[in-house]
């Protein structure tokens, strides 16, 4: 059985990392998938082409989330390329790791604004989309760890993580009369150009390993189930809710 059979997909930040891996697997499960992306061009071309080699529609549609206009843009290409929007995935964000005492406000602001902001404005979006359809849908937000801990040099983004956490469980109670359940995925560390930099440091890394009981650091793929899982009508009463996919990293304090 296929988990997204005929649904029609949204997702930002798909070119790379989670987001791609979800789009593939969405593509997979018998989704039609459009991605958002900034910047990366060719991957956003070699995503679509491996979900249309899966017999599924695709597109990418270039965009910066922080600007409001992307997501109107964003949602109503959906509905023309598939004729309505089923599942949407806020997953874009960016974790510039930096110090707190010297964080540059540039760099405060462009976080908040890309990771809340503009998840904000997305879910807005294609809540708006579903609402109108009449026939509810799914929302799932890729939070982080960092909604329940901190991080020295991610003093900005923790507080962005914390915020989607919050955005999901808000929209749930709002879009509940609609039928569309809002949930958020907690991912751990996972190997991706987030933190590619930070993880260059050997040491980092190692006492990062050490702390997840599954003993590796998360791949990208390894977020896609749990999404497409939170997408899927076999989550059809879970909305509110927040899955951590760590390895076990956050219970591992003693
Ligand atoms: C996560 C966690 C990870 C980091 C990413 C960017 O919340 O802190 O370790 O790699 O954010």
């Amino acid at each position: 059985m296929k988990l997204l059979e005929g649904k029609a997909v949204l997702i930002t930040g798909g070119s790379t990392g989670i987001g791609r891996a979800t789009a593939i697997e969405a593509a997979r499960q018998g989704a039609d998938v459009g991605i958002n992306f900034l910047g990366s061009r060719a991957e956003a071309q070699t995503c679509v082409a491996e979900i249309e080699a899966l017999g599924r529609r695709a597109f990418h549609l270039e965009g910066d989330v922080a600007d409001v206009a992307t997501a109107a843009a964003f949602a109503a290409r959906g509905a023309e390329a598939f004729g309505k929007v089923d599942v949407f995935v806020s997953n874009a964000g960016i974790c510039p790791f930096h110090a707190f005492l010297d964080m540059p406000v540039e760099t405060l602001e462009r976080t908040l604004q890309v990771n809340l902001h503009g998840a904000y404005f997305m879910v807005q979006a294609a809540a708006r989309q579903m609402v109108a359809q009449g026939h509810g849908g799914a929302i799932v937000a890729v939070s982080s760890i960092s909604a329940l801990v901190g991080g020295e040099f991610q003093t900005h983004y923790t507080p962005t993580k914390a915020g989607v956490h919050s955005l999901m469980q808000s929209t749930a109670i709002a879009l509940g009369r609609h039928g569309i359940r809002c949930n958020s995925v907690l991912p751990g560390t996972i190997l991706t150009e987030i933190n590619r930099d930070d993880l260059a440091d050997a040491a980092k890394r190692e006492r990062m390993e050490a702390r997840v009981p599954l003993g590796r650091l998360g791949q990208p793929e390894d977020l896609a189930g749990p999404i497409v899982f939170l997408a899927s009508d076999m989550a059809r009463y879970v909305t509110g809710a927040a899955l951590l996919v760590d390895g076990g990293a956050f219970v591992n304090l003693q």
